[in-house]
């Protein structure tokens, strides 16, 4: 079998997604989600200028010698950029063998290890109620574990709260929205959000929380041991993690669950986190940490550290992402959880998919492949938007990290 052409697919169905589709001689082909949101064009520009004119003439089979060849033989390694685009040329190719083979990609990933994909979403609220009512309602549709985000008083916008009565959707278009944020008015506000939480809920359900990269760790300390009390799943991001040992500090102080790695792209960013054990779950994501290939290696290197998946999965995440992230978890021994945003209605239908929700669990469905297509016509009526993810900046206006 050998590569006859690839291209790049833009489309907005309500946001921003790229898109890689390989051909072959044989007829089958593969998809891969190439989106890095509020930088798209980049990785779409890298894909058809750079990428796309070395796979013609390859075998789609060998995955590994073509990663190395994106990887290692493009010199200039790593970075968001790059490992979107590798990952997209990999997920596309595990696709196509799937196809080939007439077997879902969980298969050539060791097979199932279990029976469904533990998922987690997101409940939000502009207060403590609203949060609570929110909570209440994915547990009634069957979830098992739901993220809690809050309006924190005297903030006038919070991260991961929705503005308006719409969903929460990260990215925005137009222009980067400012964004406000108090360390000290959210440290003394989110444990009365957790401890309210606990009292209406009970113990059972998985709550989490994401930090989204705003504290120190000496300020991340303090926030896990006062929630130690609720006992939450994960605390996620309590800080930039580019200074990995950072996390030791926190570690030090409390036994709040620690996630991280979202905007991570190659396992050299999870090292020292994990070989010290100073993270519980790793959320390098598939489309932007090198595809099914090197999230896999992560992964096998996790699970000799106690350290388990909690692969990002948020709606900039196209249906592609959360297909081969659901093969995957299905087959890794080292799962975790998986995150579940749900994306809008003309998202699904512009790529629809065999996987699927029940009580709690994600299945991947047995198509061969991925089981995730594009209906291109559709796409094409929903063109590219310029949008970005907001910035934030400290009451006094010092930029700070979103
Ligand atoms: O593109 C950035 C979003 O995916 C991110 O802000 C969402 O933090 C996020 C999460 O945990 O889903
Ligand atoms: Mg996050």
């Amino acid at each position: 079998m050998k590569i006859t052409s690839a291209r790049v697919i833009v489309c907005s169905p309500d946001r921003n997604f790229v898109t890689l589709r390989i051909e072959t001689d044989e007829g089958v082909y593969g998809l891969g989600d190439a989106t890095l949101n509020g930088r798209e064009l980049a990785v779409a520009s890298y894909l058809s200028e750079h990428i796309v004119p070395c796979l013609i003439g390859r075998d789609p089979f060998q995955t590994e010698d073509i990663w190395q060849y994106l990887y290692r033989g493009a010199y200039w390694r790593r970075g968001p950029v790059t490992m979107t685009a590798i990952a997209a040329v990999d997920v596309a190719l595990w696709d196509i063998k799937g196809k080939a083979l007439n077997t879902p990609v969980y298969n050539l990933l060791g097979g199932k290890s279990r029976d469904g994909v533990l998922v987690y979403t997101h409940a939000n609220g502009g207060d403590i109620a609203e949060t609570l009512d929110s909570v209440r309602r994915y547990q009634q549709q069957g979830y098992l574990a739901v993220r809690a985000q809050s309006g924190v008083p005297g903030v006038s916008s919070s991260y991961g709260v929705p503005k308006g009565g719409k969903s929460y959707e990260p990215a925005e278009r137009g222009l980067p929205q400012e964004s406000r944020w108090s360390t000290e008015r959210y440290l003394n506000f989110a444990p009365s959000l957790f401890e309210k939480l606990r009292v209406e809920i009970g113990s059972d359900l998985h709550l989490l929380h994401d930090v989204h990269h705003r504290l120190t760790p000496i300020e991340a300390a303090r926030l896990g041991k006062s929630l130690e009390p609720y006992h939450l799943f994960w605390m996620e991001d309590p800080c930039p993690a580019e200074l990995q040992e950072g996390f030791e500090l926190i570690r030090k102080h409390t036994v709040t669950p620690i996630a991280t790695g979202e905007v991570f792209n190659s396992i050299w960013d999870t090292h020292d986190l994990i070989r010290n054990q100073w993270i519980d779950y790793i959320r390098m994501t598939i489309v932007h940490g090198g595809g099914i290939t090197h999230a896999r290696k992560t992964a096998d290197f996790a699970a000799l550290y106690h350290v388990r998946t909690g692969f990002h999965g948020a709606t900039d995440l196209s249906p592609i992402t959360m297909a081969a992230a659901l093969h995957l978890g299905i087959a890794i021994h080292n799962f975790g959880i998986q995150e579940h945003m749900h994306h809008t209605t003309l998202t699904d239908e512009v790529f629809p998919h065999a996987y699927s929700f029940a009580e709690g669990y994600m299945y991947p469905g047995d198509a061969p492949g991925l089981g995730v297509d594009i209906d291109e016509s559709l796409a094409d009526r929903h063109p590219y938007q310029r949008a970005y993810l907001p910035v934030a900046r400290k009451l006094d206006g010092t930029l700070t990290d979103w």
